[in-house]
């Protein structure tokens, strides 16, 4: 029903003319190399953490104040989860309200990173440690425009190497870089780590911290992995310098999603030190942050508290890379833009403004997350759903083939 003529002429209409307005720093890592890390199931939260006073993530900790830091990050995941973050970020799309896309969608045509980077003369490969089939990674990856997929056939998994689903993070990320080194030049690479997984599983010689002071073993063991999955982002770091990548390349880490649900009501008051134990809508809303760093040569970086979410990636990523994105119809805007409207538009038609939230039928102020008369928020929450349906509509009636041709 969407695939007419008619909506393909709408959507063409529609193609944002994408004006660059971050000069500063647009092409500022042009020709470098990409290299974006999905980091499993983390949360802002575990940012400057302290268990029993050891920081949770001491190395994130102090690339939040070498990168460029997002403190405001959302991600905007559906049921695909992982799989949603990389359609997200590589598409500037949103996931479906049901299912995965990389399942339900994997033959749709699409203009994703990849695909315009190969344009400009870039390699790229995704790298994880479990099997290619998972999300049906392996079809998805080649119709999203990537050269290679490093599942973890590529890797030496001795039964010690691996936990929960498959290889852990530091032998991961210690296989991976000898590989990178001999990827053609430049390069776009996909990280994505593994151990930080539900229900967060762990030798005991990798623990690195104690685990959480809560009745909930989940949230118990949560700090745990994403200790280790720090850990795991320094070797990555050191090895990536020595491997003499790290002065070429841009060096994206960005949370797929949460990892405690909102049904772990009670671990969550704990982690927030909620004495009441109420968590209200607006704080659920708040735990839905993920982080967001971007290393890019030769920048000192900064803390930015832009308001944004894993659809901005997209837009952001290849400006610095100097490409101008005209003509392609993304929902995202630079996250670097001092004039970008800030906003995160969540799958269930959440929506963060500056100044409101809506979320569940109801209406916040921000930052106060005080409730306040829902008609406040219906402008912001049309605005979103008409987002979302838009969004759906190309999906569904693989739209995007009008364009691309
Ligand atoms: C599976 C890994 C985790 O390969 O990416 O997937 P998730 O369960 O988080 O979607
Ligand atoms: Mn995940």
């Amino acid at each position: 029903a969407f695939a007419s003529n008619v909506d393909a002429d709408e959507m063409k209409k529609q193609a944002k003319d994408d004006p660059v307005n971050n000069p500063k720093l647009f092409g500022a890592a042009k020709g470098k190399n990409l290299i974006v890390v999905s980091l499993e199931s983390t949360q802002s939260f575990v940012i400057d953490y302290k268990v029993n006073g050891q920081e949770v993530t001491p190395f994130l900790n102090k690339l939040a104040r070498s990168s460029y830091y997002f403190p405001n990050f959302y991600h905007q995941t559906g049921q695909g989860k992982t799989s949603d973050a990389e359609f997200i970020t590589d598409n500037s799309l949103y996931p479906l309200p049901r299912g995965a896309v990389f399942q339900t969608h994997a033959l749709n045509e699409y203009k994703a990173t990849p695909e315009i980077l190969k344009e400009k003369g870039y390699y790229s490969a995704v790298f994880h440690g479990n099997d290619k089939s998972f999300w049906n990674r392996d079809i998805m990856y080649q119709t999203l425009g990537y050269d290679h997929y490093f599942s973890e056939e590529y890797y030496d998994r001795s039964e010690e190497d691996s936990v929960n689903y498959g290889l852990k993070d530091i032998p991961f990320v210690e296989q991976t870089v000898p590989y990178l080194k001999k990827l053609p030049k430049p390069f776009y690479a996909k990280v994505i780590t593994l151990t930080n997984h539900h229900p967060y599983l762990l030798n005991e010689e990798d623990q690195m911290i104690d685990t959480f002071p809560s009745s909930d073993p989940i949230v118990s063991r949560y700090f745990t992995t994403v200790r280790y999955a720090d850990e795991a982002i320094k070797v990555l770091f050191s090895k990536l310098k020595k491997a003499r990548l790290y002065k070429n390349s841009v060096i994206v880490i960005y949370g797929d999603h949460y990892g405690i649900s909102e049904r772990h009501e009670e671990g969550l008051a704990q982690i927030l030190k909620r004495e009441d134990g109420v968590l209200t809508p607006f704080d659920h809303v708040q735990l839905q942050r993920v982080p967001l760093f971007i290393h890019v040569p030769g920048k000192k970086g900064k803390q930015i508290k832009t308001i944004g979410g894993q659809i901005d990636l997209k837009p952001t990523l290849l400006h610095l890379l100097g490409i101008n994105l005209k003509g392609d119809y993304h929902f995202g805007t630079d996250l670097f833009s001092k004039k970008r409207e800030e906003l995160a538009v969540f799958r269930d038609g959440t929506v963060i403004s500056k100044d409101l939230v809506y979320t569940d039928e109801s209406c916040f102020t921000q930052p106060s997350g005080t409730e306040t008369d829902p008609a406040l928020c219906e402008p912001l929450a049309a605005k979103a759903q008409e987002e979302l349906d838009r969004s759906d509509d190309i999906i569904y009636g693989d739209l995007l083939r009008f364009l691309v041709k």
